[in-house]
């Protein structure tokens, strides 16, 4: 690979950094959620109670400790990382008078830091992490008022930091939002703090707060691009491509039209208009958007300068009804070709490479990707090591895929960055010996163990990858 192709990894706050009412931080919606496991949901309460545990309030302690895990990242040899502000550090209760000085102070340590290590910043403004005030006082983003209060706090980020940042992203994976689909309890939440099945009438909440972040997103782009113009902002979804089943030509209509949902937010952020076949769709679930000619200005100005992808896996589709198979995670069936996950999620390299020439040719805009990674059981052994074969064989097999993407169909691909490079705690169990990382932490899904870092067997491999790579001119 060519050199400014990043290689690094990707964190969120509430995963990493516990310290969760420490500097003046505000309570986030993730803040009171409870430890699940691959069968157990977790639980989404509406305060914080007594004698239970929540794993973002100690997570690994990222908050405290960033200076000695950057600099495992640096030995890695990471070009960048990519981090989330918690909103909630920033505006405790979302809509406060004044910004927290010692929210913003942390962060701009954090980022010089990076820096200071030779690792580029890569600043997601929203991932999962919303003042849970905002919930309660306004109905979340299906209020427009959550639209304003979340560019005033984009517009104190992009201030502080600027000169030192260059890579924004406004929001991660919110296209898992969507009206058409019966989501979990669980998107909906981490988008939003809202439960679908508690909702009134969920189709036209999802609606709402879908559009509105959408529309959020392209009018962060905007104000970012109006304070500093050398910013590139783009934004962070996840893509999971969908094959058709078999050669039916229904099969194919089917698996095309399930990736619409995939689509349609980039549609919107990088073609300049919100896309009529979405509204249309919107319209057959009984929910009637009008969209101003302030909100159509928003959308042809707004538009994102690249598109971030976190790719776990594909799905398949078919017209048929087939009573037998299995659904996967993902949605649709799974596909007997591939294996899958401790925690069943399809591995898919080669759909790696053929989502890359679909984005690219369908948006011909950079691409990075901003997560992919394997969550699986590691087992720390006496001698603090970690033998983590599967993970090396996962990332190398999705750089292989990537590689070929670049240079064998030419698609402009940027960087990859690996989710999770220090175990954290997983956004859609809570647990923590769902393991992504190079880097083991000794901490365990009820918040005990020594918090220590070990190298993985992938770490030391993983640095021979960015040794070899970096160096190519
Ligand atoms: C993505 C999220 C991340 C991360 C990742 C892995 O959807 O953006 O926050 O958690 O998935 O998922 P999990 O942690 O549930 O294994």
């Amino acid at each position: 690979m060519k050199n400014k192709f990043y290689f690094g990894g990707s964190i969120a706050s509430h995963q990493c950094e516990g310290a969760y009412d420490t500097d003046g931080k505000g309570l986030g919606i993730m803040d009171v959620v409870t430890v699940g496991s691959r069968d157990v949901p977790r639980k989404f309460h509406e305060k914080v109670e007594e004698g239970v545990y929540y794993p973002s309030h100690k997570a690994i302690d990222f908050y405290h400790t960033y200076k000695e895990d950057i600099a495992l990242f640096k030995e890695a040899g990471f070009s960048a990382l990519r981090i989330s502000v918690d909103w909630s550090r920033i505006y405790p209760n979302g809509d406060d008078e004044q910004p927290n000085q010692k929210g913003i102070d942390h962060y701009l340590d954090v980022v010089r830091e990076l820096k200071k290590n030779g690792i580029e910043p890569i600043v997601t403004l929203f991932h999962f992490e919303m003042p849970l005030a905002l919930v309660k006082k306004y109905g979340s983003w299906q209020n427009r008022k959550v639209i304003d209060l979340y560019l005033r706090y984009a517009k104190t980020m992009f201030e502080a930091f600027k000169g030192e940042v260059t890579y924004w992203s406004t929001f991660n994976e919110m296209n898992h939002l969507d009206s058409d689909v019966e989501l979990s309890d669980f998107f909906t939440y981490m988008n939003t703090g809202l439960c679908y099945s508690k909702l009134e009438d969920p189709a036209k909440v999802m609606v709402h707060c879908a559009y509105n972040m959408t529309l959020a997103s392209v009018k962060a782009v905007k104000l970012g691009h109006s304070i500093d113009r050398s910013y590139k902002i783009g934004c962070v979804f996840g893509l999971t491509p969908v094959y058709a089943y078999s050669a039916n030509p229904e099969d194919s209509i089917k698996a095309f039209k399930a990736m619409d949902r995939d689509w349609y937010q980039i549609d919107a952020m990088a073609k300049g208009a919100f896309p009529e076949y979405k509204l249309k769709a919107y319209r057959d679930r009984g929910v009637d958007l009008e969209i101003s000619e302030e909100d159509k200005e928003a959308f042809a100005e707004g538009r994102i300068d690249f598109i971030g992808i976190n790719y776990y896996s594909s799905a398949v589709e078919t017209a048929l009804e087939l009573k037998d198979s299995q659904g996967s995670f993902f949605g649709g069936l799974n596909n007997p070709y591939l294996k899958t996950s401790d925690w069943g999620w399809i591995i898919d390299p080669i759909g790696l490479r053929y989502l890359l020439n679909m984005v690219d040719r369908r948006y011909s805009l950079p691409m990075i990707i901003t997560e992919n990674g394997l969550g699986a059981y590691d087992k720390l052994e006496e001698d603090g090591s970690v033998h983590d074969p599967y993970r090396i064989a996962y990332v190398s097999s999705h750089l292989e895929q990537i590689r070929l993407a670049i240079e064998e169909d030419k698609v402009n691909c940027f960087g990859y960055l690996m989710w999770g490079p220090i175990d954290l705690v997983s956004a859609t169990t809570g647990e923590m010996k769902k393991r992504y990382g190079f880097i083991y932490v000794d901490r365990d899904d009820d918040g005990s163990g020594s918090n220590k870092r070990y190298k993985k067997d992938s770490f030391y491999w993983f640095q021979k990858v960015t040794e070899t790579n970096n160096s190519v001119e």
